[in-house]
């Protein structure tokens, strides 16, 4: 691996530089008109997801046009239950739709950790293909959901506010709920290790759901299974910095900044900065937490929420994010404009 110049990947091992790295959660997406090209071009989602020369591009697509400091492999974090055998459709104007798993029987159904690769062989060639592709001074991120999230989307089989049968299901029947968890922990060692094998830098983990949690709940199945899996990537990849993203949980991010596996917090922007820089980024380098709002509206505001954010974490490590993935209706010019903002401060 070739480390020369990669602010973010230093920055994750303890380097501080004038600027904080930054990338964007969803940096590629339908707010650019080259992805919504490729998109039209690839048929449906999955079938974009599995394409590994289209996801090569579009992966590269906001490199091109902006100077970022991190490229995030294209995939999505449903990958995973379509390879341990759940049907999977992303539907226009929808999102996903799962085959949802009701009881112990359709867990004991999915398929074998080991038997998820024939289907996630063409994420594997696209890491391959990018990582030859990327200049040397950007950070190559890979990924997968954090168990909790993924399975919400497995048991509910489709995007929800609420996760009521997620969380009827843990309440009612706890050890098939673990067992549930367990594997698609295993599963995403597994994955995540073929990523690194074949060129990530950096590994993050999206709990995106994790306020979904009752309190009592956060450490068991937020936090643990993701530990689990930081522990066992450390193990066979020392040098892989692990970020965890466990989304609007508010106080409780001080738990993940703990743990001695973790190299870094994503926090969301409902963080208080102050709070987050004595509670968390002494602890850990933060990433975060610009609001995704923040790229439509623009102008003035847009320029002083980033620099607040800056000065505040500028005393020590930082990666600059924004609280959660870019909206479809972001504008270009305010990418530009944030990513000036950063990069030109002094
Ligand atoms: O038609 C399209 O283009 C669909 C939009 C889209 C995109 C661009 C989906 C469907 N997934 C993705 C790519 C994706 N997903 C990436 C790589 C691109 C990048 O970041 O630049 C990543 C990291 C994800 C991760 C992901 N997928 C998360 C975690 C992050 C988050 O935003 O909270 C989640 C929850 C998903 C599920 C998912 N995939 C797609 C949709 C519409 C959803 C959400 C469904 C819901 O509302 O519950």
């Amino acid at each position: 691996m070739n480390y020369n110049n990669k602010k973010l990947l230093k920055t994750l091992q303890g380097h501080k530089f004038n600027t904080p790295p930054v990338w964007l959660m969803r940096q590629a997406g339908r707010y650019l008109p080259e992805y919504r090209e490729v998109r039209k071009q690839a048929g449906s989602f999955l079938d974009l997801c599995y394409n590994p020369t289209l996801t090569t591009e579009v992966t590269l697509q906001p490199l091109r046009r902006f100077n970022l400091d991190g490229a995030i492999l294209f995939a999505d974090i449903l990958l995973i239950p379509n390879a341990l055998g759940q049907h999977l459709e992303f539907k226009e104007g929808i999102g996903p739709i799962l085959e949802p798993l009701k009881n112990n029987e359709d867990i004991e159904n999915l398929r074998n950790t080991e038997d998820i690769h024939s289907t996630l062989e063409p994420v594997y060639e696209a890491v391959t293909n990018i990582r030859s592709k990327l200049e040397t001074n950007i950070t190559f991120i890979g990924f997968a959901g954090s168990p909790w999230t993924v399975a919400t989307y497995m048991i509910e089989g489709k995007g929800s506010k609420d996760h009521i049968k997620t969380k009827t299901f843990m309440l009612n029947y706890p050890q098939v709920f673990k067992k549930l968890i367990v594997k698609i922990q295993d599963a995403t060692i597994e994955y995540l290790s073929k990523q690194i094998e074949a060129g990530v830098d950096v590994i993050k983990l999206f709990d995106s759901w994790a306020n979904s949690l009752p309190a009592i709940y956060i450490e068991k199945y937020s936090l643990e299974p993701m530990k689990v899996i930081a522990k066992e990537i450390k193990k066979r990849f020392p040098n892989i910095p692990v970020i965890v993203f466990p989304r609007g949980i508010g106080p409780m991010y001080k738990k993940f900044a703990m743990v001695k596996e973790f190299d870094c917090v994503a926090v969301d922007s409902s963080i208080d900065l102050d709070w987050a820089k004595k509670n968390i980024q002494k602890e850990i380098v933060i990433q975060g937490n610009l609001d995704p709002a923040y790229l439509i509206s623009g102008g003035k505001e847009l320029v002083e929420g980033t620099l607040n954010i800056v000065n505040k974490f500028s005393s020590s490590g930082h990666i600059f994010n924004l609280g959660h993935g870019i909206t479809p209706d972001a504008k270009i010019h305010n990418v530009e404009l944030l990513l000036k903002t950063i990069k030109e401060k002094n």
